[in-house]
């Protein structure tokens, strides 16, 4: 594929992707994403069913990936239940899962190329995807160690596909820095101090998961019956302090495929 159309085509996939309501998507390349900080970084924490992706380096990627689409959905403040965890998963999630599908639908039947959406988990598969966000140029990762968007700030969640497409990237960004001059709302809104040494300590973060789980949330979700559900409402401290981003708006068409 040439220049020209490679390019004319991470336009038009973007395009596509940012069709559904309240998406965002950016295009990085899998080669890139290989030497990507998360996959030089290791560790083997331990967390009730074992190191959650010590794993993740064996499962070699399909030879054909070659670009990686980022799908990102925002979850504003004012939308606290897109997060909730309800045993199967979260609707925010879901609201990706579907978007993935749809667009590997469209990506096969249009550009007659293979379309992979992947597993959330690394171990399963998947892929560290703030760092495939970043370089897709979708935001920056800040001090309370997320993507940072200009749109929503760190509000927001992400899903992945890998295309059998080399494709024009559409980042990184070098125009946001949002943690400049802030006085690390971040760091200071955390119930676990997990930033007091200067840097993200995931396991004063798992703490903070665990003791979440043990205090399920009832909610009347189901709007037929009015049947109780119990929920799982995972901290956001580090995301919601963050004052990055509009936090009412619902995102607006930004990116596209530099030349
Ligand atoms: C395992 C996991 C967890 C674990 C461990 C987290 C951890 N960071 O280690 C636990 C359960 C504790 C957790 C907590 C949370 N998580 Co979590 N988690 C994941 C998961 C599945 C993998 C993350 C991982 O293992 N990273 C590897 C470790 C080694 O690296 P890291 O700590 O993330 O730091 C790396 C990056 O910051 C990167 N990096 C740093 N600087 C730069 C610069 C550049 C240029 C690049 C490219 C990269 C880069 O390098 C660092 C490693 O050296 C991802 C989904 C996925 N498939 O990616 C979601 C994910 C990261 N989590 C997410 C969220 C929202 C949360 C929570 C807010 C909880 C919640 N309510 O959902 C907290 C926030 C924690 C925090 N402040 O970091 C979102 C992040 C969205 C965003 N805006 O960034 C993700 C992407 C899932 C999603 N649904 O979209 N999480």
């Amino acid at each position: 594929m040439d220049f020209r159309s490679n390019l004319s085509a991470s336009n038009s996939i973007i395009k596509k992707a940012q069709s559904f309501p309240g998406v965002l998507a950016g295009i990085a390349a899998a080669e890139t994403l290989k030497q990507a900080p998360s996959y030089r970084a290791r560790s083997s924490v331990e967390w009730k069913t074992g190191a959650m992706f010590e794993t993740h380096e064996s499962i070699p990627w399909p030879e054909d990936a070659k670009s990686v689409l980022v799908l990102v959905y925002g979850h504003p403040s004012g939308e606290p239940e897109l997060d909730w965890w309800d045993g199967k998963g979260t609707e925010g999630n879901r609201v990706l899962m579907r978007v993935a599908e749809q667009m590997r639908q469209w990506f096969e039947s249009t550009l007659h190329a293979k379309a992979d959406p992947l597993p959330y988990h690394v171990e399963n598969g998947g892929v560290f995807l703030k760092d495939a966000a970043v370089l897709a140029g979708l935001g920056v990762i800040g001090r309370n160690n997320l993507l940072v968007t200009p749109e929503l700030g760190p509000r927001v969640r992400l899903r992945a596909l890998f295309l059998s497409l080399e494709l024009v990237p559409t980042g990184p960004i070098d125009w946001f820095s949002p943690c400049e001059g802030c006085p690390s709302l971040c760091w200071k809104a955390c119930p676990q101090k997990a930033f007091d040494t200067g840097a993200y300590s995931r396991m004063d973060c798992i703490l903070q998961m665990e003791e979440n789980r043990a205090n399920v949330k009832k909610i009347d979700q189901n709007k037929q019956d009015g049947r109780a559900v119990e929920v799982v409402s995972y901290c956001r401290a580090c995301e919601l302090a963050c004052p990055a981003g509009h936090w009412e708006e619902r995102p607006v068409t930004r990116y596209s495929a530099k030349t």
